[in-house]
């Protein structure tokens, strides 16, 4: 994994430039020492020169969040930006980081679904740990995670049941880090309680009243979209009283964006853009944490029945989740459960924060392609592929040679 940190070496360009500039000043100003005052300035201009050179094309690389003399309007103490020192600690720790051969949540591995009539105490262990990984060929990307994945683990439950998380805090981490479940009634759906410094561990029990599928994700200072936006969410579904209708598949599949300084594709250790966060235009637009992480791991056969969890981490964009060349024949809204679903539907929104569930029965062999239907953001990176094998069914699907 090539991760040579330019934007260090972007920080220390400037710094030196800074520095060299009023000594080179001082030193042409005592004659005695001209030659000593040109040398210095010389160093200067080529600092000042490699640095325009090298980072002047990037069009976001001098901008901050917030302007310098402003104030972010949220409501905490903190705005987006990571502060310095946090930047600092980064470079500095840059090799404590485990680098992670694969960010991807395989989308195939999904818990037993639940048909038990009783209700029961379950415990979830969760760790938040930050890692460096690629989120294409040669682009590496500091994630915040669940567990070392993006998204985090599916977490499955009853309703009814009573559910111990326990959170625990990597020592590498460099930042606190919490979990706020959208399925948990009560302050911060958790995340009052359970903000959780580097190396400690805290837990938290709840009921889980409502069935559905449910976001969970870091709810931690420096903005919780900048959080989010790392990496850190996940689903846990609360099935219904008798479970759901059985299936032959179940896939997980969580889209969620990613900011960077650098552009599509660009090589090598990747900074964190809060600005481009903010104007919520990132960099990357992925299914599980990177791009193509699907490939390969969502396969049927002809006459299975699918279903897909998605759901949405943002921390912008809302999804227009579609697969091409196939129709939804059952969709639960917004991942309501207890409410009629929806039939026969081509595309469904996935909000921010917010997940859905579809399902589909295979008729026709082939590749089908899973997008956002923005369909601009698949050249950032959302999509992925379901591969059907089976017989042809030519009473559904039949092409024709002509001529
Ligand atoms: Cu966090």
């Amino acid at each position: 994994m090539h991760i040579f940190p330019f934007e260090l070496f972007r920080v220390f360009a400037l710094v030196l430039a800074a520095l060299v500039a009023p000594l080179a000043f001082l030193l042409v100003r005592r004659r005695k020492m001209w030659r000593m005052g040109v040398a210095a300035c010389s160093a200067a201009l080529f600092v000042l020169l490699l640095y325009v050179g090298l980072f002047a094309g990037k069009a976001t690389a001098m901008r901050p969040a917030i302007p310098y003399f402003g104030r972010a309007q949220g409501p905490f103490e903190h705005g987006p930006e990571l502060p310095l020192s946090s930047a600092l600690q980064f470079f500095l720790h840059l090799g404590g980081f485990r680098q992670v051969a694969d960010i991807a949540a395989n989308p195939a591995a999904i818990p037993e679904p639940i048909f038990r009539r009783e209700s029961m105490h379950l415990t979830f262990n969760l760790t938040a740990e930050e890692v460096l990984a690629e989120v294409t060929n040669g682009s590496v990307v500091n994630y915040w995670t669940f567990n070392g994945q993006v998204p985090g683990p599916l977490l499955r439950a009853r309703v009814g049941d009573t559910i111990t998380v326990n959170l625990h805090n990597a020592m590498s981490s460099l930042h606190t880090h919490s979990v706020d479940f959208h399925a948990v009634t009560g302050p911060g759906g958790g995340a009052v309680f359970l903000q959780v410094p580097p190396g400690e561990t805290k837990s938290l029990t709840w009921k889980a009243l409502n069935p559905g599928l449910y976001v969970y994700h870091c709810a931690s200072s420096h903005s919780v979209a900048t959080h989010m936006a790392h990496g850190q969410y996940g689903l846990i579904l609360i099935e219904p009283e008798g479970g759901l209708p059985p299936v032959d598949r179940e896939f997980y599949v969580m889209q969620g964006e990613i900011y960077t300084r650098g552009d599509i594709g660009d090589k090598g250790l990747q900074a964190f853009d809060t600005r481009r966060m903010l104007d919520e235009l990132p960099t990357y637009v992925v299914f599980n944490g990177r791009v193509g992480s699907l490939q390969g791991k969502m396969e049927a056969r002809v006459g299975e029945r699918v279903r897909i969890f998605l759901g949405n981490g943002g921390v912008g964009k809302v999804s227009s989740f579609h697969v091409i060349g196939e129709i939804f024949d059952e969709v639960y809204p917004e991942g309501a459960m207890g409410s009629e679903t929806h039939r026969n539907v081509q595309s469904t929104i996935i909000p921010a924060g917010g997940s859905s569930i579809v399902e589909f029965t295979v008729d026709v062999p082939g590749r089908y392609v899973l997008v956002d239907h923005a369909l601009a953001r698949m050249d950032r990176g959302a999509w992925g592929v379901l591969e059907v094998k089976g017989e042809p069914a030519p009473d559904i699907y039949k092409p024709h040679v002509n001529g």
